[in-house]
């Protein structure tokens, strides 16, 4: 039975959005940001490589249109490939948060993922949702419901009890 069905997304079914975002694509981070992930025990249930409009990068930042930064963030987070992907999982929302770090570099500790590889909160290679209803948000703006696939995990019963 597939539970990832499931439209509640609670429990090993909560869902939360992340995206490599250019400078991490440029930088060659790609494969060692879903690394992470994979080796946590999340499941990948969607991703695709694309460049993201402007239109789709201001509604996604929404929250953030005041801010004197947001003209320059949109313009970076559309000038090149972007990893949009769907990751699931028991608190993957808060767990991939605290695997991102900080949204300032200088603040995230060694380990997190922007503790590791930037140094420039404008330039901090990944986007991740910041609660579950962001996720729900920000998945729902970035994919059509038929691009989550819904697959059996069979290393499930070696991740949860
Ligand atoms: P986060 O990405 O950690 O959720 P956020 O939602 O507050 O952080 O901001 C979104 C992005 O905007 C962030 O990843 C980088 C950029 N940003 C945030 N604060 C900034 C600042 N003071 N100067 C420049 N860019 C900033
Ligand atoms: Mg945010």
């Amino acid at each position: 039975m597939e539970t990832c069905l499931n439209p509640a997304w609670t429990g090993i079914n909560e869902r939360t959005f992340l995206a490599i975002k250019p400078d991490g694509y440029q930088r060659r981070l790609v494969g060692e940001i879903i690394r992470r992930f994979e080796r946590k025990g999340f499941r990948l249930v969607a991703m695709k490589m694309m460049q993201a409009s402007e239109g789709l990068l201001k509604e996604h930042y929404i929250a953030l249109q005041n801010r004197p930064f947001y003209d320059r963030l949109v313009k970076y987070m559309s000038s090149g490939p972007v990893i949009a992907m769907v990751w699931q999982g028991l608190h993957v929302v808060k767990t991939a948060r605290v695997m991102l770090g900080e949204t300032n570099p200088a603040d995230s500790s060694p380990g997190t993922i922007r503790g590791d590889f930037c140094v420039d909160v404008s330039r901090n290679v990944i986007h991740g949702s910041d609660s579950k209803e962001s996720a729900q948000r920000e998945i729902s703006l970035w994919f059509q419901p038929d691009e989550l696939v819904c697959w059996q995990d069979s290393a499930e019963s070696w991740v949860y009890e």
